[in-house]
């Protein structure tokens, strides 16, 4: 009876979630008035319609205020601020999520991740953002879980695992609303886990649905079988299928027209390529998959039977151009591997496919009618022999990408996607190696190195339809922050030097910098509030980049921490 009485009084008093719903998530794109998802719309093309800041006042941007994240915990920020309704919203280094008020910086409440020892993040302690719905923010945690907390006052509604930390698994993208449910991928390619994609109910938590992105693995959807992926053993030999890797990392995007979510994977494990002969679906591609069913529609591998780690996890970023005199719906990747492929969005067949940095060792080119690299020969590090590690090569890009997490912006008024990329290579071996669960699993080894004498990164204005870089800014240090663009013929973009940074949109002029005083991997977003247009970008160097970077790290070893969340308004 207890219970009837309780549904019925839920009945008479509908549980009415204040805050934004799906459909207004939908339309965010089209609201400047708030930033409601995670790339400002379902399509992540972070282009702002706002152009009370233009290329002609912007030289007038000073700070409104900043807020510090404060305490010990400092590390990469590259969280992308969440704006509404009079607050902000970031997530922050080791799993801690703030709301600050958006008029003054004060900090609302704060949560931080009781996080377990033993968490096996690979590349920094970051979180790249939180999704909002309803009463709801909900980001993922570094020992993989998905946490809901109440938007007004930061305490916990519901804390899901969706993976095990002790295996490697763990989680810092963004989850994505769609349909009233959050979908979120998972971490852990370098420890042998099985990347997956899965749907979960956003009032509660609840699975909805689950696709492993391995062949061989079973999906489910509403707790049933639904079909495995792939066919077991179709492009992996032997058992190495079931520790494949494939991990979603950085999240995904959606289309609302075709019901399409889209997310990349990661690299096949191990690295050592020679022990898993086979294209090894579906690593280092980007996965179509239906929003209702969890069924995968299509797929498109960048990197078959990859060997240098390029995973192909970067962000599909949906729009519509007129390719071939016809009006098209596209989607386009700046892969890690040094390539941007233009895709037709409906069905995952190639349109283009174009080198975005100074070089690519692995393969010269795409073949436009199978899809497949041209790999070059002798490119691909070699097989060791007993305990011996393999013959060395350079490759270039180096593993950490042409591009990396980083997401690129396109402009509707330019019809240019904005790519932040690095040019390096690395000396790059394989060694032997046998999967044990929650240790590192690459059986190589490399040292990252510089190509160019003047810059490691560049922010690159690549034309969709000829694949032509229509200008390019060069970096000393490399680029690890998103890219923002607006009507105001503006593109804004961060450095690890400190610089929040702004640049004519069709010319690539440098128009305005500050400094923030730690170097700026987070993405800068755009919102109007009491009549004014505002900008936000969080600083606080960190990611992988210091982590990894080998040679490279001489350009940036002066660089201070910090954890800073910066907004800016014109000085009228
Ligand atoms: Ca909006
Ligand atoms: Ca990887």
């Amino acid at each position: 009876m207890a219970a009837l009485a309780a549904a019925g009084s839920a009945l008479a008093v509908p549980a009415m979630a204040e805050g934004p719903t799906t459909a207004d998530i939908m339309n965010d794109a089209n609201t400047p008035g708030d930033v409601i998802s995670y790339g400002m719309g379902p399509w992540q093309q972070r282009f702002s319609t706002l152009d009370k800041l233009n290329s002609t006042n912007v030289s007038k941007l000073v700070p409104a205020f900043a807020a510090s994240l404060g305490g010990e915990k400092q590390r990469g920020q590259e969280s992308q601020p969440i704006v509404y309704d009079g607050t902000i919203y970031v997530t922050g280094s080791y799993s801690r999520v703030f709301a600050f008020d958006a008029k003054t910086g004060e900090k609302k409440w704060e949560y931080n991740a009781r996080l377990p020892d033993g968490i096996m993040p690979c590349c920094d302690v970051v979180n790249r953002g939180a999704a909002i719905h309803g009463d709801k923010i909900i980001f993922a945690t570094l020992d993989a879980r998905l946490i809901a907390l109440n938007r007004e006052n930061g305490k916990v509604i519901w804390n899901k695992k969706i993976g095990d930390y002790q295996a490697g698994y763990s989680a810092t993208a963004a989850p994505i609303i769609v349909k009233d449910m959050v979908i979120t991928g998972n971490s852990g390619g370098e420890f042998g886990i099985v990347g997956a994609v899965e749907a979960r109910n956003v009032d509660t938590g609840e699975l909805v649905w689950h696709r492993p992105t391995i062949e061989g693995h079973m999906g489910t959807l509403n707790g049933q079988d639904n079909g495995i992926t792939g066919k077991t053993n179709a492009t992996w030999e032997g058992d190495l299928w079931k520790t494949g890797g494939g991990a979603t990392w950085l999240g995904g995007t959606y289309d609302p027209g075709t019901n399409l979510v889209y997310f990349g994977t990661g690299n096949p494990a191990p690295w050592n390529s020679h022990l898993r002969p086979g294209d090894n679906l579906y690593t280092s591609s980007t996965l179509a998959i239906d929003a209702d069913t969890g069924k995968i529609k299509w797929h498109y591998q960048t990197t078959p039977h990859d060997g240098w780690d390029f995973d192909g996890v970067n962000e599909f970023i949906p729009f519509d151009a007129k390719m071939g005199g016809k009006n098209m719906k596209l989607g386009a990747k700046a892969d890690r591997n040094g390539f941007f492929y233009v895709l037709d969005r409906t069905n995952g067949k190639l349109m283009g496919a174009h080198k975005f940095v100074m070089q690519t060792t692995w393969a010269d080119s795409i073949d436009l009618k199978t899809g497949r690299p041209n790999f070059t020969e002798g490119g691909r590090p070699g097989a060791p022999s007993g305990a011996e590690k393999g013959e060395v090569v350079f490759s270039s890009p180096s593993f950490l990408g042409g591009k990396n997490w980083m997401p690129m912006a396109y402009s509707q008024d330019t019809e240019l996607f904005y790519i932040p990329s690095n040019d390096w290579g690395m000396d790059i071996w394989n060694e032997p190696i046998a999967y044990k669960k929650g240790a590192a699993y690459l059986g190589a080894g490399f040292t990252i190195k510089p190509i160019a004498e003047d810059h490691i990164g560049a922010l690159r204005a690549m034309d969709p339809k000829t694949g032509k870089i229509v200008w390019e800014y060069k970096n000393p240090a490399p680029l690890w922050g998103g890219v923002l663009a607006t009507r105001g013929n503006l593109v804004f973009t961060g450095t690890p030097e400190g610089y929040l940074k702004a640049f004519d949109a069709k010319t690539g002029q440098e128009l305005w910098k500050f400094q923030t005083g730690s170097g700026v991997v987070g993405s800068p977003v755009t919102w109007e509030q009491d009549g004014e247009q505002y900008v936000a970008v969080m600083s606080g160097w960190g990611g992988a980049v210091p982590l990894w970077g080998g040679e490279v790290a001489k350009t940036f070893k002066e660089i201070s921490q910090g954890g800073m969340l910066w907004v800016f308004k014109l000085n009228n």
